[in-house]
């Protein structure tokens, strides 16, 4: 309740903030995104972690509100870098369910984007894999309307529930994120579990899409990704989720 009072203050105060999560690409070692998450920089408790706010915010409407302020953050970013003469790096948004319930919300992410003229390439759209399940058409409809504005879009969470392989006959995205499940046991070099990231991420490939694993923590992990034909990783071996500033020095160096 108190979080309720608060969440349209703290938006307008500039509270919530975007920290960038760097997607390494196997074969370079090169830094070639990152996804912004969330936090909510609050006076008195510090910084929040978005697992304390997003669910409720999903079930108040907030979240809508939310998200198109952390997109308007990140067009003004790349907007930054390119006026600074900088190669900008694409930047990923999270999208909640939220957004599909208003049939013009592809217009409304248009609307901040035009207005820092930033190309549409240079965001992807993270589509949790729960979308899937439940409402598939709904889901497929909004990728074309997003692919027709020019923004790439991505399947986060693959893996974590109950995907099943045939929902990418349907689904027409241009990176699929592996969830951390698939290798956050300790034998998943070995066996059955081995074999299916392999078919999974050579699936990917057959169907045109570029593959991220997440959560990635060990460089054991990481050479096996790689060994498997996956695209990129992004989790804490790399690095954890990173304010901007320490995303520009790792990216464009001391300026
Ligand atoms: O940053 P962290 O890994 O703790 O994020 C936890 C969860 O919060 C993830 O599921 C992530 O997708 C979600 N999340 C982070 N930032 C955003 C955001 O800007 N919008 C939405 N809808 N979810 C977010
Ligand atoms: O959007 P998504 O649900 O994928 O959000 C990614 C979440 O995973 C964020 O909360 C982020 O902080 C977290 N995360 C990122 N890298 C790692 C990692 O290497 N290990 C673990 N356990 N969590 C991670
Ligand atoms: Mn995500
Ligand atoms: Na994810």
């Amino acid at each position: 309740k108190e979080l309720e009072n608060r969440m349209r203050v703290a938006l307008d105060a500039g509270e919530f903030v975007i920290y960038l999560q760097p997607k390494l690409e196997l074969r370079t070692n090169a830094v070639v995104g990152a996804e912004a998450l969330v936090r909510w920089a609050d006076p008195v408790r510090g910084l929040v972690p978005p697992n304390d706010f997003i669910p409720l915010f999903e079930r108040n409407g907030f979240v809508v509100d939310l998200d198109l302020n952390v997109f308007e953050q990140v067009c003004a970013l790349l907007r930054a870098w390119a006026d600074a003469g900088l190669q900008p790096v694409p930047l990923s948004v999270n999208l909640s369910r939220a957004h599909l319930a208003d049939p013009s919300f592809v217009e409304r992410y248009e609307e901040i984007r035009r207005r820092y003229e930033v190309p549409a390439p240079l965001i992807e759209i993270e589509l949790t894999e729960t979308l899937v399940f439940e409402d598939p058409e709904r889901l497929a409809r909004v990728i074309d309307e997003l692919h027709a504005a020019g923004y790439r879009c991505s399947l986060d969470d693959f893996g974590s529930g109950y995907s099943s392989l045939n929902v990418l006959k349907d689904i027409d995205v241009d990176t699929l994120k592996l969830d951390g499940v698939f290798f956050d046991a300790p034998d998943f070099s070995q066996g059955r579990g081995a074999d299916i990231i392999d078919i999974v991420i050579e699936l990917s490939r057959r169907l045109g899409m570029r593959t991220v694993a997440e959560g990635v923590e060990t460089e054991e992990q990481a050479a096996f990704l790689k060994r498997a034909g996956c695209d990129m990783i992004q989790g804490y071996l790399f690095s954890r989720p990173i304010p901007p500033a320490a995303f520009e020095r790792l990216v464009f160096g001391q300026g």
